[in-house]
């Protein structure tokens, strides 16, 4: 090689690595952890608001990236919302309606894409999709909903197990096992870390719900909503804390104290749910339990002759909230242990990190707990990410952004052109503190009706000043609200002449937007006859 050649070569060499990231010059690619829990509403991490919970590992992904006040969910429900995150489409596209419709394993999705570009990729925790996620080079999933105790998983390598020890920590245990064992360091990773917690019936780990039953909760203003301003949907839902809130399941009143009292179940599975979970539980796990839940109950015995409605609403909104927010906080501790080991490997600087949950949560806001309807406290749910050298630390995004943007997300991040009939956008932009609105509206569509809850099927449009919504199948009516005068939707406005106007244009827009993103009410019957054909066994 002669001098010219030698400094040509130099020159290349050196040319090549300006593009580079000059932390990790091996990969230039982000790694990306997502993180996911189950129902875990924005009310509860303290970055939102620290009325009722303090989760300060959560937090540093805001304190240390950004914050979104305005994510929401396409159709808020467990695993359509993981359908549309992994094919980056809407329900209607992507055929996962609701919680029994099958997913359709032969839909790309984007963790098979960046398998396929050079990504290492597992997955932890619960999917929910009656199938085994494909794209993964390793995965142990939580059959169903899983359980809080002794769990089950499905594993890529070691069929079914069962483990014993709390769910929240298994699932963090195998995700810091992994990153430690298993993960090539030549290799940029997809993680998906997925949390159960906190979703029903919310039993907490030992260290916490000691704690967390000694406490009480500020009530929210709604907490008494009598529904009177809103349509049929929001009066016929079954999810009111009073008197759909599962006795033994839920507030873990033993079913033959309920018996002694004269409490009938709320539902056909009241105290099966108390078996399912709360007698899983070891001899040891159940009698530290006992220890801390039987002088609850006891004091609930004595009272609960005097008690009246109120005071009944309030003992179960705070019996709720113990539990809860009980569970977070094993979540949040979690997080907290993976984030360390990002900072102890020196991964933090180019690992794209998300948390997020699978939708939104009622936390006693209309009397309800459970999800589904396009009301903001189950439409918007928990956003916060963090990327160094491309977010602003500290920073806080307004914009309103969906679940449905997160495959074009990770796929631009990893440098791979998303597939054109993706319907997302890639919120990129916004990480790097694009300011100009990023789209003017959000389509949502909710299925599962009749069903658990009774939630009436619905689909509408929601802007920064106003929600749209149509309830249809045994129902026609419409609701307006002014999200900017009527912080709490408590009063529809779609008969207000007043609002003519804007009804009007918004019945367009969502027409549009309909069209736009291909739904139809062809869809909307087929869907329907669909629905009636397969029956109503949940996976
Ligand atoms: C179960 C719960 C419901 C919950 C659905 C869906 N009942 O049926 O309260 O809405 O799951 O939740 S339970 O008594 O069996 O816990 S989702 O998060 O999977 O969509
Ligand atoms: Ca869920």
């Amino acid at each position: 090689m002669n001098q010219l050649s030698i400094f040509i070569c130099v020159a290349l060499i050196l040319l090549g690595c300006q593009g580079k990231d000059s932390r990790q010059p091996d990969q230039a690619k982000p790694n990306i952890l997502f993180i996911m829990s189950d129902d875990h509403a924005y009310q509860a991490i303290s970055a939102y608001s620290d009325r009722l919970i303090q989760t300060p590992n959560i937090d540093r992904l805001a304190t240390e990236g950004m914050l979104f006040t305005n994510a929401c969910v396409t159709n808020s429900i467990c695993a359509p919302s993981r359908a549309v995150i992994l094919t980056g489409k809407h329900s209607h596209i992507n055929g996962k309606i609701d919680n029994m419709f099958p997913f359709d394993t032969t839909q790309i999705t984007f963790p098979q894409i960046l398998q396929d570009n050079g990504y290492q990729t597992a997955m932890f925790g619960k999917l929910h999709f009656g199938n085994n996620p494909k794209g993964f080079d390793q995965f142990k999933i939580l059959p169903g909903q899983g359980t809080y105790y002794n769990p089950d998983f499905i594993t890529k390598y070691d069929g079914r197990i069962r483990i014993e020890g709390y769910t929240t920590d298994l699932i963090t245990e195998m995700t810091l096992d992994w990153l430690e064992e298993e993960r090539n360091s030549d290799q940029p990773f997809l993680l998906m870390y997925l949390h159960k917690a906190p979703h029903r019936e919310w039993l907490p780990a030992k260290r916490h719900y000691k704690e967390f039953i000694k406490k009480s909760f500020p009530e929210p203003e709604t907490l008494f909503d009598d529904y009177k301003g809103r349509g049929r949907a929001a009066r016929e839902a079954e999810m009111n804390l009073l008197t759909h809130m599962n006795w033994a399941g839920d507030s873990k009143i033993p079913p033959e104290v309920m018996d002694e009292l004269g409490i009938a179940q709320t539902a056909g599975w009241d105290k099966a749910a108390y078996q399912r979970e709360v007698m899983r539980q070891t001899e040891e796990q159940k009698s530290a339990w006992d220890n801390v839940y039987n002088p609850m109950v006891e004091s609930f015995r004595k009272a609960y002759p005097e008690m009246n409605n109120e005071d009944l609403m309030k003992w179960r909104y705070q019996r709720y909230m113990q539990d809860y927010l009980g569970s977070i906080a094993s979540v949040d501790e979690g997080v907290g242990r993976v984030l360390e080991y990002l900072d102890q490997n020196n991964l933090t600087d180019n690992t794209l990190v998300v948390y997020t949950s699978d939708q939104g949560f009622y936390l006693g806001e209309h009397g309800w707990f459970d999800k589904r309807f396009i009301y903001n406290e189950s439409f918007k749910t928990p956003l916060l990410v963090r990327w160094p050298g491309v977010i602003e630390p500290g920073s806080k995004n307004t914009q309103m952004v969906q679940n449905l943007d997160f495959a074009q997300t990770f796929l631009e991040a990893a440098d791979i052109q998303a597939p054109e009939d993706m319907q997302g956008e890639s919120l990129i932009p916004l990480f790097k503190g694009q300011t100009e609105p990023f789209r003017d509206a959000v389509y949502y569509h909710y299925y599962e009706f009749p069903s658990v809850h009774m939630v009436k099927r619905h689909y509408g449009i929601v802007t920064e000043e106003f929600k749209l919504a149509h309830f249809y199948y045994d129902i026609d009516e419409w609701e307006l609200y002014d999200r900017k005068k009527d912080l709490f939707e408590m009063n529809n406005v779609i008969d207000d002449p007043n609002y003519e106007e804007v009804a009007i244009t918004l019945k367009r827009q969502l027409q549009d937007l309909r069209a736009y993103y291909q739904d139809s009410p062809e869809l909307d019957q087929y869907y329907i006859d669909k629905y009636n054909e397969l029956g109503r066994n949940e996976m």
